[in-house]
């Protein structure tokens, strides 16, 4: 039996856009009062083009020699932009000695929050149950509270779902509501995280989740923001539905792809210091924790960018980290083929 582990995400704050803590969406800081609001990496201030995004190892961090690789690795990653199915290896079918935790597969999903994703599904700041985390993201809506009920798939987190009054925070594609699909160009023309634009026989958006995924027709598959990381599990590459969410908000301000104001996140892994963007700890006893903040671009109310992330890991002596030191290949080629190809 596996026992599951899940990151925190604090949200420190929005400045201008709310005075309280608000909760997690499928971009950081996106909420019931701002559902449409898109969050975007640190650098990213309106204008098109590569933005850098520096990472650095804190210099008190234990084991900074073993996560060299795998840092690396991890914003080799992102950077690739590449959709694998399957992505999730279990036991044997990894590298990952009986018992560890892969401390990549970790990495890799705090620093998606790092660049502006949430949790797609209803992770433990909506107070759920374990059982009940798979749904997808909302609000709570109107009537205050998470409406669950898993429709007649009896699946949490599919498409037959009938969630009430609750306030969808996932945005799907608009023509299949498969998360496990990209559908081109990725703006706000192909994705929408209002209801009305589901296909006519879905009641809700469909997670990224492994269980949903599997019912689609894509086993061993899940959104490496989907919380929720288990001991002896690979989850080194990324799904469809983180690329997607990213891309969405690489369209930039209009929220429209192929304009001036597209942009693309290249992060940089800038060794050991404590002036990059993006600062990695292993410290303390916590599993994985993210903590950000955000402001508005240029007074823009529904879009933010993240500031000051700092993700801690938890210490050796807490979590039986494993430490990956085998490269992936960089592809430089995907990079740049018209602009943004997967
Ligand atoms: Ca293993
Ligand atoms: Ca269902
Ligand atoms: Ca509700
Ligand atoms: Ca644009
Ligand atoms: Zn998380």
């Amino acid at each position: 039996m596996k026992a599951s582990i899940i990151c925190a995400l604090l949200l420190l704050s929005v400045a201008l856009v709310s005075s309280t803590p608000v909760r997690a969406g499928a971009f950081v800081f996106s909420s019931g009062t701002a559902p449409e609001l898109i969050a975007h990496p640190s650098t990213y201030l309106g204008n098109g083009g590569d933005i850098n995004v520096r990472v650095c190892i804190a210099p008190g961090s234990e084991s900074i020699t073993e996560m060299q690789v795998a840092v690396q690795n991890s914003v080799t990653i992102w950077n690739r932009q590449q959709a694998a199915s399957p992505n999730v290896f279990l036991g044997g079918n990894n590298d990952i000695p009986t018992g560890a935790v892969d401390f990549e597969s970790t990495l890799t999903h705090e620093l998606g929050h790092c660049i502006g994703l949430a949790h797609p599904n209803e992770a433990t700041e909506s107070g759920l149950p374990a059982a009940d985390r798979d749904y997808t993201k909302t609000a709570p809506g109107p009537n205050g509270v998470r409406d669950l009920d898993p429709g007649s798939d009896g699946i949490r987190g599919s498409a037959d779902d009938l969630r009430g009054d609750d306030i969808n925070l996932h945005w799907f594609n608009i023509g299949s509501n498969n998360p496990f699909v990209l559908t081109e160009p990725v703006d706000a023309s192909t994705y929408s995280r209002d209801l009305g634009n589901l296909p006519l026989t879905d009641t809700f958006a469909a997670n990224a989740d492994r269980t949903v995924a599997a019912d689609l027709g894509f086993p061993g598959t899940e959104a490496v923001m989907q919380q929720g990381a288990f001991t002896d599990e690979d989850q080194r590459q990324l799904a469809t539905d983180d690329i997607a969410t990213l891309r969405l908000g690489m369209a930039g301000l209009d929220r429209s792809a192929g304009t001036g104001d597209d942009y693309r996140p290249v992060l940089v892994f800038d060794g050991v210091g404590d002036d990059c963007d993006i600062t990695v700890q292993l410290t303390g006893t916590s599993f994985a924790f993210c903590s950000i903040g955000a402001v508005p671009i240029n007074g823009n109310s529904n879009h933010v960018r993240v500031t000051n992330a700092l993700v801690q890991l938890g210490s050796n002596s807490s979590f039986n980290w494993h430490f990956n030191q085998n490269p992936v290949v960089v592809l430089d080629e995907v990079f740049f083929v018209d602009g943004f190809e997967d």
